[in-house]
């Protein structure tokens, strides 16, 4: 039987909210598949209105728990963002397991994300190819 995996989803909030609907429906299509992602607000669209209230003291602790707890990080990088690959880089030293999603045509990803062997890079043309990969990689 296929295992449950709790994800950590990541993506850009301060860094830009462009690709935020695209978020939503990965998370979406995560959750579908049975999986428990730890981080669903990062494909909220009122995301200014809820932000109001928590420190980001609260929110670095919170996410960084979150992130140790997580059996795998799939995080979209088209839109950068100095939090993204913060998380990256932290999930990277405790050997959790990171595939980064994006978007060639859009950006340039990050030589320290493109040339890291450690990570799983998906670079995609389409969003059905997203949901596909998901797919195979999340059984
Ligand atoms: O530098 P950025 O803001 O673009 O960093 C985005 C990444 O940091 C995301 O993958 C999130 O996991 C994390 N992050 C940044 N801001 C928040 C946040 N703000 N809440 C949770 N994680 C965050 C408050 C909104 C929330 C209370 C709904």
């Amino acid at each position: 039987m296929e295992k449950k995996k709790k994800i950590y989803f990541a993506g850009s909030i301060r860094g830009g909210r462009v690709d935020a609907k695209l978020y939503s429906r990965m998370i979406a299509h995560m959750k579908h598949m049975g999986h428990t992602v730890l981080t669903e607000h990062v494909g909220s669209s009122n995301l200014c209105l809820v932000e109001q209230g928590h420190t980001d003291a609260a929110i670095y602790l919170q996410d960084t728990a979150w992130l140790r707890e997580s059996d795998v990080v799939i995080a979209e990088c088209t839109c950068p963002s100095l939090g993204v690959g913060y998380e990256l880089a932290y999930a990277e030293a405790r050997n959790i397991p990171v595939h980064i999603f994006y978007n060639p045509a859009k950006c340039a990803l990050s030589a320290m994300l493109k040339g890291n062997e450690y990570f799983f890079i998906h670079p995609y043309e389409s969003e059905e190819e997203i949901f596909t990969t998901l797919e195979e990689l999340l059984i």
